[in-house]
């Protein structure tokens, strides 16, 4: 994505687009980390001359490097299996409370710190002198210079959400050697220039800097909500839903462990106070699983099939791994007693129905939570070309949303690159610019808010 920024300027262009598909090996599901690699080589020939590059990327999974940089096989899949019964054992050294308390971050089973205890015992992990996440991986091909951003950081599960520096008390108690990470770096820092050789491969005239972004792609988007104020709360949809606030503050009360709210870091140091929900992953592997038939058209069909009918629990881990995924829905329905969905147009009505009260459920519980007012739902990301699943989030949510724009974690990477290069002014001037260039729908909520507290009650009692 090339951006360009100025005043009362800001635009994006997709220059190139590549698929990111995982493969699944006989040692289990792992990432084409090189062929993303080729894939940004040939973003940045099609994007031609830019003025800073900069790189963000999913969460929680990294890449080892030995003594001499290179890298120790492929990253694994943060959704392959091998973390199952893995956060049990090291909840026996710190108990889960105590992990909490120490670093806000969210039970998930692939947490960086759970996929590195499940990962203790091997060859890989022995060998490696150096772990970076991703997007710092990406960023250290490019540049040749080594750094662990600071908002993908806090995801690792090894950060102290008040010091914004590493938590380590609780690496101490795991074993975990915070040596394997290089040093933390903050969005708007310095992280190179591109090396001779890719300006070789890309065509480009260096130097170039490459800039320190929120590499954590939903810090991204969270920066780039065009929100006026303060009184907002935020979903940022695509293969997951990351429903919350933006806090001055991490809530490390008991009460927030139970809700399963995370404390991940946020542009500034603030926190992104926010629920995970599956999001459209659950309606993207249908699709697959149906062979791809035309999306427009199943959810044309999809608004036609009643309301909250059978709604299943958006937030439930057993979603986490690929496969089979309607037959899974539909068992998910029938064992909690509801009509099973059985057409396609059914089955995702059943996911956005789903979601959209996950939604709800999330931005109510984090307003609670938090003590934090909220007057307006910001929907960025893939899901806000999803009319219905806007609809459906304003009327469970009992308030306004407002969807867009599209590619919010791309034009947070770029507004944060702009801000370093002194192009945009603070956070507040940031989404002044974004409200003021962006595309945005509006969707009003449509009365029966009840209607979705009372499946919500239902959908508790019946998992419970
Ligand atoms: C979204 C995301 C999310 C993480 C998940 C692993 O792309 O970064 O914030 O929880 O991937």
């Amino acid at each position: 994505m090339v951006g360009r920024v100025g005043p009362g300027l800001l635009e994006l262009t997709e220059a190139h687009r590549f698929p990111n598909r995982p493969v699944r090996l006989a040692e289990g599901l792992r990432w084409d980390v090189l062929g993303l690699y080729a894939g940004v080589l040939d973003g940045l020939r099609a994007a031609g001359q830019v003025d800073s590059v900069g790189i963000d990327g999913w969460a929680v999974d990294y890449g080892l490097l030995d003594a001499d940089g290179a890298l120790l096989g492929n990253p694994v899949h943060y959704r392959d299996a091998r973390t199952e019964g893995v956060a049990e054992k090291v909840w026996a050294t710190v108990p889960a409370a105590e992990l909490y308390a120490a670093t806000g971050i969210q039970y998930a089973p692939f947490n960086t710190l759970y996929q590195l205890a499940a990962a203790r015992s091997t060859v890989q992990l022995a060998a490696a002198e150096r772990l970076l996440l991703v997007p710092d991986l990406l960023t250290y091909w490019l540049t040749g210079e080594q750094g662990t951003e600071l908002t993908n950081a806090s995801t690792t599960q090894l950060v102290d959400p008040r010091t914004r520096d590493w938590s380590y008390g609780v690496a101490d108690r795991l074993g975990v050697d915070l040596g394997l990470f290089a040093p933390l770096r903050r969005p708007g820092d310095p992280a190179g220039v591109l090396r001779p050789e890719v300006l070789e491969e890309t065509g480009l005239r260096g130097p170039v800097p490459v800039t320190t972004v929120a590499s954590h792609d939903t810090a991204s988007a969270v920066a780039a909500v065009p929100a006026v104020g303060e009184r907002f709360a935020y979903i940022c949809t695509g293969t997951w839903s990351l429903a919350g606030l933006e806090l001055d503050a991490p809530v490390l009360t008991g009460a927030s462990r139970a809700a399963n709210f995370t404390n991940e870091l946020g542009l500034d140091g603030t926190v992104r106070y926010l629920r995970n929900i599956m999001g459209l992953w659950l309606l993207q592997e249908c699709v697959r699983a149906w062979g791809d038939p035309d999306l427009g058209e199943l959810l044309r069909e999809a608004a036609e099939v009643p309301a909250l009918r059978s709604v299943v629990d958006a937030g439930d881990a057993g979603f986490l791994a690929p496969g089979r995924m309607p037959e899974r829905i539909a068992a998910a329905c029938r064992d909690s007693g509801q009509p099973v969905p059985s057409t396609p147009a059914e089955i995702t009505r059943c996911v956005l129905d789903s979601l959209a009260l996950a939604h709800g459920r999330a931005v109510a519980e984090a307003r609670r939570l938090a003590d934090h007012p909220v007057d307006v739902v910001h929907v960025v990301g893939g899901g806000t070309r999803n009319a219905l699943l806007c609809q459906l989030t304003a009327d469970a949510c009992g308030l306004p949303v407002v969807a867009g724009p599209t590619e919010a974690a791309a034009l947070g990477n770029v507004l944060v690159q702009a801000r370093a290069h002194g192009l945009v002014g603070d956070r507040a001037g940031m989404r002044r610019l974004l409200a003021r260039t962006q595309r945005l729908s509006r969707y009003e909520p449509r009365g029966d808010a009840a209607a979705w507290r009372a499946a919500g009650a239902r959908l508790a009692a019946r998992t419970a």
